[in-house]
């Protein structure tokens, strides 16, 4: 690093996103140079304008193991990469962030793995990224912690730099108490999110069960949705369901290249009367065996026939390298074929599976084209996907099945709302979203979508964040009211 970038990156960032990855992905030019561009799907979109009007930095991974950069600009945006070795990727990310915290942390589908080694990398790497960002936030500035890569971060932070205003965010459900205890670490990680100042859930639920947590282990006073810390300070500790850009969504969804598309995928797909659409990444908390078991089963009975109906199924690549996601691609490989091969027929088949990412535009006609989505996650802290079909809807027509444990099910109460663990349930409520009248699936569509344009991203953001400087104003007040001063 050139001591000039030394010196403008030092302590002068008056708001900063720290977050496992960058918003953005490096791409090779034909010349072999190297650019960078958003990431899809990232959360930036949430965080663009406080970004910009605040002087904003992000701080996080920017995806090749071993590798030191320089902090950079790319779009207005001063991105700050953390080194991380290969090992490190092993034990803190693939190890202890997915493969302990977060089977663990979504109702323990998947027995998650105890192992000390990935616990230690978990410590390292979180004191790394709270060391970088102590170094470049300036006084008093506000710093966003996000998800559960980094639950160390606030209090290793609140260490190096007790004037900085801490918030942090779960995107993943935050169990029960009796799941959580099973963590030979729990108090650490307890300990670390007490650093922010306010800690944000996606569920009130979620809010709750830390509060609990806090004063059965840590034996702190707990009033409602505030902890007294015994460093004097009040954390607060509530929930933020998280949102989409909805307006952005719905935009690309109503050009005419976005009609035009969905039409063909519709044509292509032979003019069904009903395109069942699921799109996740491949996880097994998404519920995808179970989804595909019902059509499945739906297609073998004849309730639907592959004549007029058609699942298309989008797996988005994710976690590869680690073991319970190579089965699950396998026995979702093998249950799609079975399906489709039992149908025996010449022409098309039942399930359509694409194992690959799409860019937004395709997704957004795809969530156009769709009858029905079927979103059937046995545990999800939100899932924005049941939000981005809602945003694409032209009019009140089409359904959304979704499961009772995905977050979003708190605010979508209008949807088909169903128990994925209960296969004959399940089936039962896909016939229902396909049989129901048009007029009984517009009274529920208007409602979501009015739901979801008015609880945007925007509103996300800025709830949280307008939380977070009352917590901080109210901080200040203390301390002037204990070195008696008058708050000015
Ligand atoms: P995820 O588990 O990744 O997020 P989700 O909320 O559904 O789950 O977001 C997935 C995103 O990926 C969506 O924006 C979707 O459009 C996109 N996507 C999925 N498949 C795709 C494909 N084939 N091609 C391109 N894009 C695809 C975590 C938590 C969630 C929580 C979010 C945000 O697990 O519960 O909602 O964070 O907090």
């Amino acid at each position: 690093m050139t001591p000039a970038q030394q010196h403008t990156d030092a302590h002068t960032a008056t708001f900063v996103v720290v977050a496992n990855r960058l918003p953005v992905d490096r791409v090779e030019n034909d010349d072999g140079s190297v650019d960078w561009q958003p990431s899809p799907g990232g959360l930036v979109t949430a965080f663009e304008p406080v970004m910009h009007s605040r002087h904003g930095a992000w701080v996080g991974w920017h995806g090749a193991p071993d590798e030191d950069l320089d902090p950079f600009e790319n779009d207005g945006l001063r991105l700050v990469p953390i080194t991380i070795s290969a090992q490190e990727i092993a034990d803190y990310y693939e190890g202890f962030s997915n493969a302990t915290l977060w089977p663990l942390f979504h109702d323990a589908i998947v027995r998650p793995e105890f192992r000390r080694e990935w616990w230690d990398a978990y410590v390292t790497v979180n004191q790394r990224f709270a060391d970088e960002t102590a170094k470049i936030a300036a006084p008093h500035a506000v710093v966003w912690v996000q998800d559960y890569q980094l639950q160390l971060v606030p209090q290793m932070l609140r260490e190096k730099r007790p004037d900085l205003r801490i918030g942090f965010f779960l995107h993943i459900p935050f169990p029960p108490t009796e799941l959580y205890n099973q963590l030979p670490w729990r108090n650490q990680i307890l300990q670390g999110l007490l650093g922010a100042d306010l800690v944000g859930f996606q569920l009130p639920g979620g809010a709750q069960n830390f509060v609990r947590l806090v004063r059965q282990r840590l034996h702190l006073e707990t009033r409602r949705d505030r902890i007294h810390h015994p460093d004097g300070r009040q954390v607060l500790a509530r929930s933020y369901p998280i949102a989409i850009d909805a307006k952005a969504f719905h935009e690309l969804s109503a050009t005419p290249e976005a009609a035009d598309r969905a039409a063909e995928i519709r044509r292509d797909l032979g003019d069904p009367n009903f395109i069942f659409l699921g799109v996740d990444r491949l996880d097994y908390t998404k519920g995808l065996l179970e989804r595909i078991q019902a059509f499945g089963e739906l297609i073998a009975e004849g309730e639907i026939s592959p004549e007029n109906a058609v699942l298309v199924q989008l797996a988005i690549p994710s976690r590869e390298r680690v073991d319970q996601y190579r089965q699950l691609r396998d026995d979702i490989d093998r249950m799609v074929g079975r399906i489709n091969g039992d149908v025996g027929r010449i022409g098309r088949p039942p399930i359509v599976y694409l194992h690959t990412s799409y860019p937004r535009q395709e997704m957004a006609a795809l969530y156009r084209a769709a009858d029905i989505m079927v979103v059937t996650p046995l545990r999800d802290g939100m899932n924005l996907v049941a939000k981005e079909f809602v945003a694409c809807r032209q009019s009140d027509q089409g359904a959304l099945v979704l499961s009772e444990f995905a977050g979003a099910a708190q605010e979508l109460r209008q949807a088909y709302l169903v128990n994925p663990h209960d296969i004959d349930g399940l089936k039962e409520r896909l016939v229902e979203a396909m049989k129901d009248t048009p007029r009984a699936k517009g009274r529920r569509m208007r409602l979501m979508r009015r739901y979801v344009v008015e609880h945007d991203i925007d509103h996300w953001a800025s709830t949280f964040l307008n939380d977070l400087d009352e917590v901080g104003a109210e901080a200040q007040e203390r301390e002037m009211a204990s070195s008696g001063e008058s708050p000015a």
